[in-house]
């Protein structure tokens, strides 16, 4: 395509844009191409970003937890997981796990992230008693665990029907599912990442009956290694799809590739530009998903605080005992304080708004900085279908 033609082809996306009116699959290969101005695409996401989220730059206050790194899988992108038998395999027991809930209290979260590996040796009730004990004992922290991978795994471990998991789940006190576990949905580069973990069929049909049964969840896409522009817009696209159908995503979270300490580590990590790029056409493209995450800890914080201007509204957490970004080279600071990640959205231009994990605004209490209630939603409820 010759220049002018380049020019012509964006207007018609722009003009799409500007009228609200969807882009395809041709028209997000087309933001793709190096030729059209990462500004031009910037300003295009911008544009959706102030008309769904106004001026607001969300964050909250986060930890993570991973109660154990021991996983049956062999993602080659992973630098967490371990074998039983490594010295660095690791599973927590109660106490350990308790005094996350109470560190996470004192430190005024309102969210713990849940993650882990998929370890042989635990059942089903190990993985569901970590939430039970934490719910019990913290009832005022959201729990968002588990991703479709192992929600999957405990389909297996059980041999129910995720229905039955996701509802035993949170009658433990599961409050939503985090959107790891995606990585790239088209089997050519699936099969070449992850090929024996949840297939893509599971992973939607996870969320999808997460979002029958009232629960919210995220969205993920893991990008800069082996796959194309093509296989990252037939990705979004299916994101687009099932959120069409269901409006249980609340938030999606583009994860750029870290190499290190990973079977891929000969692949280079993608750059800032196409952080940038990558984040905007995920704005444009899933013109249904009301939050588009520019997660610090994998982009590092400048980049972090441009995606404000390409299509992010939210920044993710202040987070604490991140293991695995970190594990795969991440060199962000393990936590930010309140004070820094309010700091950071401000000088982006930003009004910072503290969120729980349901998009309510949190207000704090003057006094005592570890209590806090919530307000309304900003989002629509769940078209739980
Ligand atoms: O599924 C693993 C990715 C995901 C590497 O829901 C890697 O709010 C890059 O899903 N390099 C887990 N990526 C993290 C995740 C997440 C993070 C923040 C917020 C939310 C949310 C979800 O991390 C995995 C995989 O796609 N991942 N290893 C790596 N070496």
């Amino acid at each position: 395509m010759i220049a002018s033609e380049v020019g012509a082809r964006l207007r018609e996306v722009r003009d799409k844009v500007e009228a609200g009116q969807r882009l395809g699959l041709e028209d997000g290969m087309f933001l793709y191409d190096p030729r059209v101005p990462l500004q031009e695409v910037g300003v295009l996401a911008n544009l959706v970003r102030e008309r769904m989220n106004g001026n607001v730059g969300y964050y909250n206050i986060n930890t993570h937890l991973n109660p154990t790194n021991v996983c049956v899988y062999r993602c080659r992108f992973c630098a967490f997981r371990s074998d039983l038998r490594d010295p660095k395999g690791y599973a927590m027991d109660d106490a350990q796990i308790l005094a996350r809930g109470r560190e996470a209290t004192e430190n005024g979260c309102t969210e713990m992230h849940i993650v882990g590996g998929l370890h042989h040796q635990r059942p089903y009730e190990w993985y569901r008693g970590i939430i039970s004990t934490l719910h019990e004992h913290y009832p005022q922290i959201h729990l968002k665990a588990w991703t479709a991978v192992e929600i999957n795994w405990f389909e297996f471990k059980t041999g129910k029907s995720v229905r039955w998991v996701l509802e035993d789940m949170r009658e433990a006190g599961l409050g939503s599912l985090p959107g790891g576990g995606a990585e790239i949905f088209h089997q050519e580069v699936r099969d070449q990442l992850c090929e024996h973990k949840a297939n893509t069929h599971a992973w939607l049909q996870i969320h999808r009956a997460a979002h029958e049964v009232g629960l919210r969840s995220n969205c993920t896409m893991l990008y800069g290694h082996i796959e194309q522009a093509y296989h990252r817009i037939d990705h979004l696209i299916r994101l687009r799809d099932l959120q069409d159908q269901t409006g249980g995503f609340q938030v999606f979270i583009p994860l750029a590739f870290h190499p290190e300490n990973t079977k891929l580590d000969q692949i280079k990590k993608p750059s800032a530009l196409m952080d940038l790029r990558t984040m905007a056409i995920s704005r444009l493209m899933l013109d249904n998903v009301r939050h588009i995450k520019a997660y610090w800890i994998m982009l590092g914080i400048g980049t972090a605080q441009t995606a404000l201007a390409y299509g992010a509204d939210d920044i993710d957490g202040t987070v604490r005992h991140e293991l695995i970004y970190h594990d795969a080279g991440a060199t962000t600071p393990e936590c930010l304080s309140v004070d820094a990640i309010r700091q950071l959205i401000v000088e982006a231009g930003r009004e910072p708004v503290e969120r729980d994990t349901l998009y309510r605004h949190v207000i704090r209490d003057e006094h005592d900085f570890s209590r806090w209630t919530v307000g309304e939603s900003v989002d629509e409820p769940v078209l739980a279908r």
